[in-house]
Formats: C-alpha cells, structure tokens, sequence
C-alpha cells in the first residue's frame, strides 16, 4: 500500500474504485455501481434509511419473519446449515436463529473479514450450540463451503430485497450461483420488494428528511475523499422515480448545471440537466419472481407476505 500526499491510499479496492468510477463517469449515460454506496458514511446513512417512515422495506420483511419464523422455521431441515450471502450485522438472521433451534451451523458469507470475525464471536456467545462458520468472501464469485457443512441439508438465505440491485439477467445468474453453492436439495430463502403503489415506493427513495439525497449524494462525497475529486455536492441533485415498464426504482444524480469535473486526471464534463444513474431497485409481483426462480433452477415451495402485500419471503428448493 502506498500513501501520496494529500492522503490518497492507493491499495487495490482504491484502484478497483477508480477505474469503476472513471469507466463509469466516461460512459453514456453516466453511471456508477451501487456497491459504492457503502463506505462508513454510506453505511451509517443507509441505517437511517431503514428507520425512515416512509422506507417501508425492512420493516415490512422483519415484520413477516417474525410473525412466520415458525413456518419458516418449519422448512428448514433438522441439522441443517443456514448459510447466508451478504451476512452484515446478521440482523434479520436472530430471529430464525432463535425459531430454528434444529439448525447445526451458520455460515455468513461477507465480504468484510474482519467485522466478520467480530459478528461470529458475538454470535457464538448467543448461539452456544450453533456451530458458526464464517466465510470471509466477495458472496457473487464462487467460494467454498466449510467442510462441516458439506454433509448437512444446505438452506440459504439472501433478504433485505438486495436481489434488486441486479437486472433481471443477473438476479437469476446469481440464483443459478447460489444453487451451485448450496447444492441439490438446498432450500433458499429470499426476500423480494414487490410492485406497488408508485407513490408509496417514490416516497420509499425520496423521503421528506433527504436522508436518501444524502445517501445519494454521498457517492460523490466518496469520489472527493477517496479520489480526491472536486465535485460540488450543491451542483447536483437526488432524483429517485418508479419506472413501472421496467419495474424498477431509478436512483440518478441530476446536474444542476453545465459544468465540468475533473475526476483522476479525467475532465468529465456535465449537460445541465444530465444524470448519472446510481441505483435501480427491481420490484417484482409474486409471479414474476416465482418465474425468474423457475428459470434458474430453483421451484418455488413457499411464499409469505405482509398484509398490505409490499414484501415478500420466498422458500424455493433444489430439487435433487
Ligand atoms: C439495499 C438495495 C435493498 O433498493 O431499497 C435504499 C438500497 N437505495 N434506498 C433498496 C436503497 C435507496 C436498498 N437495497
């Protein structure tokens, strides 16, 4: 790792970022990948996303697990191992944690290893008899499950509607990924945003504190700190709308103006009125994700959902 002056680290994630980031900005349209969004700042705001009001997703999901832990609970194999993609602090896990007494092993898979470390030792104290077996992994490129788990059923679990990040294309690739991972027989549980009111899933990305201009905004932030960019935060602006043809929320930040910023050595020059897409979140009904799942492999067994019908829990199997 190299430090320069004016503290820009140059360590691989670094350049991996620059050259996203560049390659993105010199693109038409303008884009940049989501999975930037989450640095500390990105991290601690999308927090305060998730206990907005208006930001009903992961209240809605929390909601259905623990009023079907026991269903759900129901569908998980005795001696099974849970093994979940993209872990984190392992929130919404504590609960079929805590209902599925009969599971053996939790694997959470994270890219983060050393906050990986510190959840499982936390874990282990409120799970005496689970055995938990991190896998410190990028959870979208193949990796290996720990040996011990190799002879139990296998049920995955990927919630937070995370699945709506990818395009369509990519969201079954990756459950064509998951399903070579978990192997025949595997149960995965997914949790699915699904199609709605435009004005309530607008609301969702562009609440009335601009905790998600914030968020937004801060990819830019992000580029000057880390990349040591001059954009003008004030020069741009959140937008955040329903595409209900291609059933997506689309997140893009708006030039206020026509400008130019210089980004790596990059002069990358802005119409006023001209975005960079960020973000889309896919919404789907129960159908079209049942069909997506259909498509890679996967039958759907079972699917539970709020009772205004926002969120949904799939249970899909491997059949051997
Ligand atoms: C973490 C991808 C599920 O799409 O709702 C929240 C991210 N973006 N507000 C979502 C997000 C803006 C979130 N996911």
């Amino acid at each position: 790792m190299t430090v320069l002056a004016r503290k820009i680290v140059v360590d691989t994630a670094t350049t991996e970022f620059a050259t996203d980031v560049v390659a993105g900005l010199t693109a038409t349209p303008k884009k940049l990948s989501p999975k930037y969004f989450y640095d500390s700042a990105g991290s601690a705001l999308f927090e305060q996303i998730t206990e907005l009001a208006e930001y009903y997703p992961t209240r809605t999901e929390i909601g259905i697990l623990n009023e079907r832990a026991g269903d759900i609970a129901a569908s998980i194999p005795p001696g099974a191992a849970l093994i979940e993609f993209g872990s984190g602090s392992s929130t919404k896990t504590r609960k079929l944690l805590s209902t599925a007494t009969s599971l053996a092993a939790y694997v959470p898979v994270d890219i983060s290893a050393q906050f990986l470390q510190q959840q499982a030792k936390e874990l282990r104290r409120e799970y005496p008899k689970l055995a938990v077996l991190p896998v410190a992994a990028d959870f979208t490129k193949p990796f290996e499950l720990p040996d011990p788990v190799r002879i139990m059923p296998r049920v995955g679990f990927f919630p937070g509607s995370t699945i709506g990040n990818f395009e369509p294309h990519e969201a079954a690739a990756f459950l064509r990924h998951a399903g070579r991972i978990l192997g025949r027989g595997a149960t995965f549980i997914v949790g699915v945003d699904l199609i709605k009111d435009t004005q309530v899933l607008q609301k969702a990305y562009c609440d009335s504190q601009g905790v998600t201009a914030k968020f937004n905004l801060n990819l830019l932030a992000r580029i000057n700190r880390d990349l040591g960019a001059k954009f003008n935060l004030d020069c741009f602006e959140h937008h955040a709308f329903f595409n209900r043809e291609r059933s997506r929320i689309e997140m893009h930040l708006a030039s206020l103006k026509r400008q130019r910023v210089k980004v790596c050595g990059e002069c990358i020059d802005f119409r006023a009125g001209e975005t960079i897409h960020t973000e889309n979140s896919y919404k789907y009904s129960l159908e079209s994700f049942g069909a997506l799942a259909r498509g890679a492999g996967w039958t759907p067994a079972a699917v539970w959902t709020d009772p205004n019908n926002y969120f949904s829990v799939h249970t899909l199997s491997l059949r051997d």
